[in-house]
């Protein structure tokens, strides 16, 4: 499935947790020609980590992408994700497209995450967009093994945060706090307010737009009619998978798409505090004074579920 590539424009490392979604993310970065993914981070956060490196792994294999290094992060958060969610990883690992081959060719470095980050950043000769489709810990952590990586990252484009809507942190599930925070920034607040003390441009994907891309199930129909191309009959068992629980939202795709189409999107300035401890931690507040970021504000949803289709069968 090896597909020809134009000069890269875009130096990216993908740092993800494992997620469903997250894995979709990767394999729509891996379809951009602009685009040069140059690592693979997972961060052991929505996941199991043994079958979060395996998937990722195994996806670049068959993508004919085997030479893209995956590492490890050994990085740990404060409030662990629900294990249900977790344990999709398991399920994925053993899809039949992923299985076809014996062994891994995919290398598994044997620094962990955040040394590999830190090192790729180093050694990268130009500017580096960072796609973070989790928490933001690994990032972070690389931050404090060596300082001077921080203006080789041109941009954190990041899955995260809840500005003018609700969290999806469950104030039920979770004892003791209001429901204002985003997975990706709950797990781990301090790391994310790390992120926010430093001069990184911050591109975020939050709540509020992702809220208007559910995941639907004539989509994932869809998907599954196209099954003649690998991606989607991935992306039909691992959306199909998550159908039984709804409330299921291009999270991570959609962050990823932003880097291959920003035509598609609108950004909106806004002026933001983390709030790292107490029962809104994790939140990510509109407060006048405060941290500046963009966010991505409207998508041209046609369009981007187009490109999806497109991308998906194979350019
Ligand atoms: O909050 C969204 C983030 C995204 O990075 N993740 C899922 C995406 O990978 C956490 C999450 C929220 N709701 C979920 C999540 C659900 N119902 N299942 C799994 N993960
Ligand atoms: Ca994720």
């Amino acid at each position: 499935m090896e597909t020809a590539r134009a000069m890269p424009e875009q130096l990216v490392i993908h740092d993800h947790d494992g997620g469903l979604d997250d894995f979709l993310a990767l394999a729509l970065l891996l379809t951009m020609p602009a685009v040069e993914v140059r690592g693979v981070v997972v961060t052991p956060a929505d996941c199991y980590i043994e079958p979060a490196l395996s998937v990722t792994r195994k996806l670049l294999d068959v993508m004919g992408r085997s030479t893209i290094p995956v590492a490890e992060s050994t990085v740990r958060g404060l409030n662990p994700f629900p294990r249900e969610w977790r344990q999709s990883t398991f399920v994925v690992d053993h899809f039949p497209m992923l299985n076809d081959r014996d062994a891994i060719q995919t290398p598994l470095v044997a620094e962990d995450g955040q040394h590999f980050l830190a090192r790729l950043l180093t050694e990268a000769e130009a500017q580096v967009t960072l796609c973070v489709t989790g928490p933001l810990t690994t990032v972070a952590a690389a931050l404090d093994l060596d300082a001077t990586i921080e203006p080789k990252i041109k941009e954190i484009v990041w899955m995260g945060g809840a500005l003018n809507v609700p969290g999806n942190v469950d104030p039920i599930q979770e004892a003791n706090h209001d429901g204002s925070a985003e997975w990706n920034v709950f797990w781990d607040p301090p790391a994310a307010r790390q992120i926010w003390e430093t001069a990184i441009p911050i591109i975020l994907c939050p709540l509020d737009i992702t809220n208007h891309v559910p995941l639907t199930s004539a989509l994932v129909k869809q998907f599954g009619r196209e099954r003649q191309h690998p991606l989607m009959e991935f992306a039909a068992l691992c959306y199909g998978s998550v159908m039984k629980q709804g409330g299921y939202y291009f999270w991570d795709v959609l962050t990823a798409a932003y880097i291959g189409r920003p035509d598609l999107f609108t950004l909106r300035t806004w002026e933001t505090e983390l709030i790292a401890t107490g029962r809104s931690q994790g939140r990510t507040r509109v407060q006048p004074g405060g941290r500046v970021v963009q966010a991505l504000d409207t998508v041209d949803l046609d369009g981007f579920y187009a490109y999806l289709l497109k991308q998906w069968r194979g350019g």
